[in-house]
C-alpha cells in the first residue's frame, strides 16, 4: 500500500498546539522538555492576549504576528466557507489498489481527525457502484407503486417540489457500509483507522418518513410486507426493506444532510435513510419505491452483501449493523510524542439502538475501565467516548469494547470468528486493537 505522509497524524492535544516537523524532531532527539516549554509559552500567550510566540528566532521573545498588526480578509471572500489551509491533510481517501475504477470505489472518512459525532458533509465517506452524478432536481422524480394493483390504491410520481412541501423530520444517524472493516477478516490489512473503519459517517438527515408517502398512495398495510428501493444511477441499486422498519417511522426519504441539501456524492437530491441498517440499503438518487409481499432477491442482496458462513452456506439479508466501537485517537499511523497524559477518544454505535457503555483497555484486554460517554446519546447514532490515560512509555495495546441497550457486547476477534469463520467480507464488528511501542508509534494489530 502506498504511503500517505499526512496519515502520520500526530497526536493533537488541542488545535492551537500543532507541532511543526522541527518540533517533533526535537522531541524525538530527546529534548524531552520541549512539550513543557511549549505549554509554558502557550500559557504566556493566554496570559497576555494578542501576543504569540515568534515564528522564528528565540522562542522566548514574544512578538506581534501579522494577523494582529494588519487588516484581515473581507467578509464573503469565500461565499461558501472552506476549512483552514492548515487542515488540508484531513481528506477522504481512496485505498490504493482496492478497485480498478475510481467510479466503482470507496473514499474513506478520516475518523482520526474528527471530533464529536457529526461528520462534516465534505468528509462523509463515498461508496458508488457506478459513479456519481449531480442530478438536476427539477428533472428528478420518485415513483411509488405496488407490485400489483392491491398494494397501493393510487400509484404516484413525486417531483422534488411535491416532497419538499410535506412535513419534514430531522434525525441524527450513522451510516456504515456492511463492508466496513471487511479487509480485516483474515488478518491485519490496513495501517490507519481511516481505512479500517472509515466507511462510517454520521449526519443529521432531514426528510419525509416513507410511511407518509405510502399512506399518501393508499397503501394496504395488511398486504404490504416489504418495499423495494431503487436508485437512478447506472448500477440498478435495488434493496428490499422489511415493512416493519417503514411502519416504525424510522425510514426517511431524505433530501437534507447537516442543514443543507444532500451532497451529490451522497445521493442529491434524494436518498433513503434506513437507520441501523447497512449502507447499501440507504439507496442514493432514490427514484422508485415498490410495495410487495416478498423479498425481491436482487443482485445486491442475493449475491452481494452476503456472508459466507463456516459451514459453507451463505447468509443473506443481514441488514442490522451490530454494536461496534473503535478508538480513533491514538490510532494506527499516529505517533505519541512523549510519555504522560493522553486523552483516548473514540466512537461507538449500534444498529439496534443506543450505546449503553464503552470499556477501554490499554493492556490488550486484560484490564478494562469504563470510558466517559459524551452526550448526546442517540439511537442508531454515533456516540463519542473519552478516557484519560497516562502513558508510561512502555508498550501498550489500546482497545475499546461497546455494549448497546439490548445488552449485546462487542465481540473479540476470537469470539466473532468462532461463529462466522474467516471467509466473510461483510459485517465485521470485532474489537479493534492499536499497539503502541516505546518509540511512540501506533500500529494496527489483532488480538484474539
Ligand atoms: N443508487 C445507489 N445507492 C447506493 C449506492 C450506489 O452505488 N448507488 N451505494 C450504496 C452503498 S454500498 C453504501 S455503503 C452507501 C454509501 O453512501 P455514501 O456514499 O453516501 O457514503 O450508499 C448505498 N446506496
Ligand atoms: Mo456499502
Amino acid at each position: 500500500m502506498a504511503e500517505h505522509p499526512t496519515h502520520r497524524g500526530r497526536i493533537r492535544p488541542a488545535p492551537e498546539n500543532f507541532l511543526s516537523e522541527a518540533d517533533i524532531a526535537a522531541v524525538k532527539e530527546g529534548r524531552r522538555d520541549f512539550l513543557r516549554k511549549a505549554l509554558i509559552t502557550a500559557s504566556a500567550a493566554v496570559a497576555a492576549p494578542g501576543l504569540a510566540r515568534a515564528a522564528e528566532g528565540d522562542p522566548n521573545i514574544l512578538t506581534l504576528p501579522p494577523w494582529t498588526t494588519s487588516l484581515g480578509q473581507a467578509v464573503a471572500a469565500h461565499p461558501y466557507g472552506l476549512p483552514s489551509q492548515y487542515e488540508k491533510g484531513l481528506q477522504r481517501r481512496e485505498s490504493p489498489g482496492l478497485t480498478r475504477m475510481p467510479q466503482v470505489s470507496v473514499a474513506f472518512t478520516p475518523l482520526q481527525g474528527l471530533f464529536g459525532i457529526i461528520t462534516p458533509s465534505g468528509l462523509h465517506f463515498e461508496r458508488h457502484h457506478q459513479g456519481w452524478s449531480d442530478i438536476d432536481p427539477s428533472r428528478h422524480r420518485l415513483m411509488v407503486h405496488g407490485t400489483d394493483e392491491g398494494f397501493v390504491k393510487q400509484p404516484k410520481v413525486y417531483t422534488m417540489d411535491d416532497i419538499l412541501r410535506l412535513p419534514p423530520v430531522s434525525r441524527m444517524h450513522f451510516i456504515e457500509c456492511g463492508a466496513n472493516t471487511g479487509m480485516e477478516w483474515g488478518n491485519v490489512a490496513v495501517p490507519t483507522v481511516q481505512y479500517s473503519h472509515g466507511m462510517l459517517s454520521c449526519s443529521e438527515f432531514t426528510g419525509v418518513p416513507l410511511r407518509l408517502l405510502l399512506e399518501d398512495c393508499g397503501v394496504d398495510w395488511k398486504k404490504a410486507k416489504y418495499v423495494l428501493a431503487e436508485g437512478a444511477d447506472g448500477s440498478s441499486m435495488t434493496r428490499t426493506i422489511p415493512i416493519e422498519l417503514v411502519q416504525s417511522d424510522e425510514v426517511l426519504v431524505a433530501y437534507g444532510q447537516n442543514g443543507e441539501m444532500l451532497r451529490p456524492e451522497n445521493g442529491y437530491p434524494l436518498r433513503l435513510v434506513v437507520p441501523g441498517v447497512q449502507g447499501v440499503s440507504w439507496v442514493k438518487w432514490l427514484r422508485r419505491i415498490e410495495v410487495g409481499d416478498q423479498p425481491w432477491a436482487t443482485k445486491d442482496e442475493a449475491i452481494h452483501y452476503i456472508d459466507l458462513m463456516p459451514d459453507g452456506r451463505h447468509r443473506q439479508y443481514t441488514s442490522t449493523q451490530e454494536c461496534k466501537s473503535v478508538i480513533t485517537t491514538p490510532s494506527g499511523g499516529q505517533l505519541l510524542l512523549d510519555k504522560g497524559f493522553y486523552n483516548i477518544s473514540g466512537l461507538a454505535w449500534s444498529g439496534r439502538g443506543k450505546i449503553k457503555r464503552v470499556d477501554v483497555s490499554t493492556d490488550g484486554g486484560v484490564n478494562w475501565r469504563p470510558a466517559r460517554i459524551e452526550g448526546p446519546v442517540l439511537s442508531k447514532c454515533l456516540t463519542r467516548f473519552n478516557i484519560d490515560w497516562a502513558w508510561d512509555g512502555k508498550p501498550a495495546v489500546l482497545q475499546s469494547r461497546a455494549v448497546d441497550e439490548t445488552g449485546y457486547v462487542q465481540p473479540a476477534y476470537g469470539q466473532l470468528r468462532a461463529v462466522r469463520g474467516t471467509k466473510s467480507i461483510y459485517h465485521n464488528n470485532a474489537i479493534q486493537s492499536w499497539k503502541v511501542v516505546e518509540s511512540g508509534e501506533v500500529s494496527n494489530v489483532q488480538v484474539l
